[in-house]
C-alpha cells in the first residue's frame, strides 16, 4: 500500500492519457500529477495544517479534484460539499466539522459570506496555476486514519459527518469496483456529484484508480444535459439515478435517439430502481443496467445486481458481509425483512462528534444502512423501503414502494411518491402524490389512480388521499426529498 492514497490512485493512469474532460477543457494523468503538486505546495505555505479538516464547495470540476487530491497530498481530510446547500447548511458543516480551511469554485465564493465559520482561508480554481517551487512530500496517511468525511442528511435532524478512513477506500476499490471493472479504455460519466458519496467514488475514486478517464458535468444533472454529454464525450460507463434513467427512458419512448451506444455498463444507486425499468433499458441498450445498494455510512455500494434475477437488489459485492436483521440486532430467518446490517472494510468509523447516533448505527461489528431488506433463499436482496419511510396505517406497516408500483401502471403519470403523514387526528395516513404527464387532466388521472389503488391493493394500502402536483420535491443529491412530502412541502 502506498502511503499517501493520491500515489495509489495516480500510480495507474499513463502519464499521457486524459484523465479529466470539464467544460474548461481536458488534462492528462500528468498535468493532473502537476497540479496537485502545486495544490499541496501552495496549502504548504499557507495557514493549513495536516490532520486538518478542509471544506470543499465546489460543483464537478476538474479543480474540483485537483482540490480534494491537493488536500490529501498535504495530508488533511477533504469535506466535500455541494454548493447547492444553502450558506447557513454550509456554515452549519463548516463549524461541525471545524474546517480549517475552505475551498470554493467561483460560483458558491460568490454565495458565501466570508463570516463566522466562513472565515476561513479560501482556496479558489485559480490554484491550477504553474508552481515551480518545490514540491512537499505526500503526507503518511494509515489504514485506520481518517482520510475524508462526507455529510449525509439523514431523513430528519441536522446532517452529521461520516468518518471515513483510508482503508474504507481501499475496500470500496476491492469491491464494487471490481464490479465496474473499469480500464484505461473506459470513459465514465456519472450524474451524481463529487459531493456526494456516489459520485465521489463514480467519478474520482474508481476511474483514477483505473487509469481511466472521466467526463465532469457542472449544474443540475437535467436529462438534456446527460443526453447532450452522452452524445459529446460516448461513456462506456454511466453511473447515474432512477430519476435520470427514467427522464432518459421517457425521451426514448417519445422516439428520441440518444447515444447510448458507446455503453458497455449502466449503474443505477442512490435510490431504490423500479424493476420494470431495468427491463425497458434492456429493450433499448445492449448494456447492463446493474442497480445497487449504497449507503454513505459503507463510503459506496455495498449489494449490487451482477446477473441476480431482475428485480432483486443484488448481492453483496466483494468483501461484504450482509445480514438482515430484527430490531434487537438478531438476523432473522431468509424470506423476513428486517434491517440490512453491512460490515465489511467500507464501513466509516462512525459519525463526526455524534456517539449517540454512532451506536445506534455503528452497531453489531459493521452499520445498519436504515434500509428494510428480505432475503431470498438463493441469497438475493430484496429491497422493501427504508427503515423510516414505512408507513404505518393503524398498526399496518405498508410498503410505499408497493403504493407507488400501483400507481405506475396508470396512463399519464410522470412521476409518483407515497408517504406517510398525520391526519387532522394526528393519525398516519398514506398519502400519494402524483405529477401528470404534459396535457393530461388532473381530475382524469387522479380517478384512475383512485382506480388503480382499488384494483390492486388491499384496503389497508390504499391511501387516504391522493394529490396532484406540478413536481416532486428533491434534495441537493437529486434524491426524492421524502421528507418535505411528509410534512406537505410542496408546490
Ligand atoms: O445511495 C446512497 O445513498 C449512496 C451513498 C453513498 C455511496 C453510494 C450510494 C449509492
Amino acid at each position: 500500500m502506498n502511503n499517501n492514497i493520491v500515489e495509489h490512485l495516480l500510480s495507474a493512469g499513463k502519464p499521457d492519457a486524459t484523465a479529466y474532460v470539464d467544460a474548461g477543457g481536458q488534462v492528462t494523468y500528468a498535468e493532473l500529477a502537476r497540479a496537485v503538486h502545486a495544490y499541496a505546495a501552495r496549502l504548504d505555505g499557507s495557514a493549513f495544517r495536516p490532520g486538518s479538516n478542509a471544506l470543499i464547495v465546489a460543483d464537478d470540476s476538474i479543480a474540483a479534484v485537483v482540490a480534494i487530491l491537493g488536500v490529501w497530498w498535504a495530508g488533511g481530510v477533504p469535506v466535500p460539499v455541494s454548493p447547492m446547500l444553502t450558506p447557513a447548511e454550509i456554515e452549519f458543516i463548516a463549524s461541525d466539522c471545524r474546517a480549517t480551511y475552505l475551498h470554493v469554485d467561483e460560483r458558491a465564493d460568490a454565495q458565501l459570506p466570508a463570516k463566522g465559520a466562513l472565515d476561513l482561508p479560501r482556496g479558489r480554481a485559480d490554484r491550477m496555476a504553474p508552481y515551480d517551487g518545490e514540491i512537499p512530500a505526500p503526507a503518511h496517511q494509515g489504514e485506520g486514519d481518517v482520510v475524508l468525511i462526507q455529510y449525509t442528511s439523514g431523513s430528519t435532524g441536522q446532517p452529521k459527518g461520516v468518518l471515513h478512513t483510508r482503508g474504507g477506500i481501499d475496500s470500496v476499490l476491492s469491491g464494487f469496483g471490481r464490479i465496474l471493472a473499469l480500464s484505461p479504455a473506459d470513459t465514465v460519466l456519472s450524474t451524481a456529484k463529487l459531493s456526494f458519496g456516489y459520485g465521489f467514488g463514480n467519478s474520482l475514486l474508481f476511474p483514477l484508480a483505473a487509469g481511466a478517464r472521466t467526463v465532469l458535468s457542472a449544474g443540475p444533472p437535467d436529462v438534456f444535459r446527460v443526453a447532450a454529454t452522452l452524445a459529446a464525450h460516448r461513456p462506456t460507463v454511466l453511473c447515474s439515478v432512477p430519476r435520470v434513467y427514467a427522464a432518459l427512458l421517457e425521451r426514448i419512448r417519445h422516439g428520441e435517439a440518444l447515444a447510448l451506444g458507446s455503453l458497455r455498463l449502466a449503474v443505477s444507486a442512490g435510490e431504490h430502481l423500479p424493476a420494470p425499468m431495468c427491463g425497458e433499458f434492456a429493450k433499448v441498450c445492449s448494456a447492463p443496467l446493474v442497480n445497487g445498494l449504497g449507503a454513505t455510512e459503507v463510503l459506496h455500494i455495498v449489494v449490487a445486481t451482477n446477473g441476480s434475477r431482475p428485480g432483486s437488489t443484488g448481492i453483496p459485492v466483494p468483501g461484504v458481509r450482509i445480514t438482515v436483521r430484527d430490531d434487537e440486532g438478531r438476523p432473522v430467518p431468509d424470506g423476513v425483512e428486517g434491517r440490512l446490517h453491512v460490515a465489511g472494510g467500507s464501513v466509516a468509523a462512525g459519525y463526526l462528534d455524534r456517539a449517540e447516533a454512532t451506536a445506534r448505527t455503528f452497531a453489531d461489528g459493521g452499520a445498519y444502512t436504515g434500509d428494510i431488506v428480505r432475503r431470498a433463499a438463493d441469497g438475493d436482496l430484496e429491497y422493501v423501503c427504508r427503515r423510516d419511510d414505512l408507513i404505518n396505517v393503524g398498526g399496518f406497516k405498508v410498503s410505499p414502494f408497493e403504493v407507488e408500483a400501483a400507481a405506475r401502471e396508470v396512463d399519464g403519470l410522470s412521476q409518483v411518491a407515497v408517504v406517510g403523514a398525520r391526519d387532522a387526528t394526528g393519525l398516519e395516513q398514506a398519502v400519494a402524490y402524483l405529477v401528470p404527464e404534459n396535457g393530461v387532466d388532473r381530475a382524469v388521472l387522479r380517478q384512475a389512480a383512485r382506480q388503480a389503488f382499488r384494483d390492486q391493493l388491499p384496503v389497508f394500502k390504499r391511501p387516504a388521499v391522493i394529490e396532484v402536483v406540478d413536481q416532486l420535491p428533491v434534495t441537493s443529491t437529486g434524491k426524492l426529498a421524502r421528507f418535505k412530502l411528509r410534512t406537505g412541502e410542496v408546490e
